[in-house]
C-alpha cells in the first residue's frame, strides 16, 4: 500500500459516514464495538450504561442481574485508574434501590451527586425523581431524597440527566400538556444550593406528537441526544429515521440559546433495528449506546463508537494543508464545518480549538504514511 492510499483509507473513516439527515453536520462516527468485547462485566441482556463519571473511573448500569433489590436496579462498575480493567459489578445499594424500578442514573461533574428514577411508593405518583449525595468518592451513597413536588408530578417522571455545570436537570415526563406521549422538560437552578425551579417543556422544536427521550447531554452542554422510543412502548418512530426506534441529537449555539429541531444520528449508528440509550462519554469521544431486535431485553446489545470530527473539510481524500488553508480562511467565523473542537461538534467559532483537533488528525495521518515509506 503506498502512503497516498494509505492517508486515503485513514480520511476515508472520517468522511464516509456523514451525519447527513436533514442538516450539514460537522461530526460523524468511527465504527460501532459491541460493548461484549470492551467490558464484558456487562451482560447485554437486561443491562446498559446509565452514565459515567467525569473522571471515567465509575460506568453506572441498570441491571436485573441477582444479587439485586428487585427489579431493576442500578449498579456500578469502578477501576483505580484509565488504565485499569473494571471491578466487579456493585448494587449501589438499599439507600438507592428498591424492590421497584430504579434506572435512568445521572452522576454530577464532582461524583459526588446521583440522580436517577423510580418507581417505588412514597412519590408523587407514576416514577419520580430521586437524588442521592455522598461526602466524598469512596463514600456510600446516602438515603435517596425525592425531588420534590416542584420538579415531580403524578404522571412518570424518568430519565433525569445533570448537565455538567449543574444547573440543569433534563428529564422525561408523561405529563400532561405536552406534545404528545412523553417529553422531554429541564428544571433549573441558579446555583448549585439553590432548589429546582418549576419544570420547562423545551417546546415544539424538541417536542413532538412522538416519544422525545432524553438520555443524555454533552459535557459542554450544547448537545442533546434523545430516543424517539424504547421497543416495549411499542408507539411509532419519529418519521425521518431509518426503521424501528432511533437516536436524534438537539443542539443549541450556547447555553442561553433554544434547542434546535432534532437531527437524525445517521445511518452509521442508526439501523432498521432499535437503536436507545445514546450516552456521550464524559470526554465527548465516545457514544454508546444500546440496540434491541425488539422489546425482549434479551435481544439488547451494548456498543460504543468513536464520535469524530470531521477534518478533511474540502472533502478530497487527503488531510493536508488545503485543509488547513481553509481553517485558516475561516479563522474567527462561526462557520461550523471547521468548527471541529475543542469537540467534534464545535463550539460556535473557528479558533485555536479547532487547529489543535485539526493538528490531532493530520498527526495521526502521518505516522501512517512514514510506516509506509520504510
Ligand atoms: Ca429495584
Ligand atoms: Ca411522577
Ligand atoms: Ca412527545
Ligand atoms: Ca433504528
Amino acid at each position: 500500500m503506498n502512503s497516498r492510499r494509505t492517508i486515503w483509507v485513514f480520511v476515508c473513516v472520517f468522511s464516509a459516514t456523514g451525519v447527513t439527515s436533514g442538516v450539514k453536520a460537522d461530526f460523524t462516527f468511527g465504527e460501532p464495538v459491541n460493548l461484549r468485547t470492551v467490558i464484558p462485566a456487562i451482560n447485554p441482556v437486561h443491562e446498559s450504561i446509565s452514565c459515567l463519571s467525569s473522571d471515567g473511573l465509575e460506568i453506572y448500569f441498570m441491571s436485573d442481574r441477582p444479587g439485586g433489590h428487585g427489579g431493576f436496579d442500578l449498579w456500578v462498575l469502578k477501576r483505580d485508574s484509565i488504565e485499569d480493567d473494571w471491578g466487579l459489578p456493585e448494587n449501589l445499594g438499599p439507600n438507592v434501590n428498591s424492590s421497584k424500578t430504579e434506572s435512568g442514573g445521572s452522576i454530577s461533574s464532582d461524583g459526588l451527586t446521583f440522580y436517577f428514577w423510580s418507581n417505588a411508593p412514597g412519590g408523587y405518583g407514576g416514577a419520580d425523581l430521586y437524588t442521592t449525595t455522598r461526602a466524598t468518592r469512596s463514600d456510600p451513597w446516602s438515603e435517596a431524597v425525592n425531588l420534590g413536588p416542584t420538579v415531580n408530578g403524578s404522571a412518570e417522571d424518568m430519565g433525569p440527566v445533570i448537565s455538567h455545570d449543574g444547573l440543569e436537570l433534563y428529564f422525561i415526563s408523561w405529563r400532561s400538556n405536552g406534545y404528545g406521549l412523553a417529553d422531554t422538560y429541564v428544571t433549573r437552578r441558579a446555583t448549585t444550593n439553590d432548589p429546582w425551579g418549576e419544570p420547562e417543556n423545551l417546546g415544539s422544536a424538541v417536542n413532538s406528537p412522538y416519544q422525545d427521550l432524553v438520555f443524555s447531554i454533552s459535557p459542554d452542554g450544547l448537545l442533546l441526544l434523545l430516543c424517539d422510543n424504547v421497543p416495549e412502548l411499542g408507539t411509532p418512530p419519529r418519521p425521518g429515521g431509518y426503521g424501528g426506534n432511533d437516536m436524534w441529537m438537539t443542539r443549541r449555539a450556547s447555553l442561553s440559546d433554544p434547542w434546535q429541531v432534532p437531527v437524525n444520528l445517521g445511518p452509521k449508528v442508526n439501523t432498521a433495528t432499535h437503536e436507545l440509550c445514546p450516552l456521550i462519554s464524559p470526554d465527548g469521544s465516545t457514544l454508546y449506546f444500546s440496540t434491541a431486535q425488539s422489546g425482549d431485553y434479551a435481544t439488547w446489545e451494548n456498543w460504543q463508537v468513536p464520535i469524530l470530527p470531521i477534518v478533511d473539510f474540502n472533502a478530497d481524500g487527503e488531510v493536508d494543508v488545503d485543509d488547513l488553508r481553509l481553517l485558516i480562511e475561516n479563522w474567527g467565523t462561526d462557520n461550523t464545518l471547521y468548527d471541529i473542537g475543542p469537540f467534534a461538534w464545535g463550539d460556535g467559532v473557528v479558533d485555536i480549538e479547532d487547529l489543535k483537533v485539526f493538528v490531532t488528525h493530520w498527526e495521526k495521518a502521518i505516522p501512517a504514511q512514514s510506516q509506509d515509506e520504510q
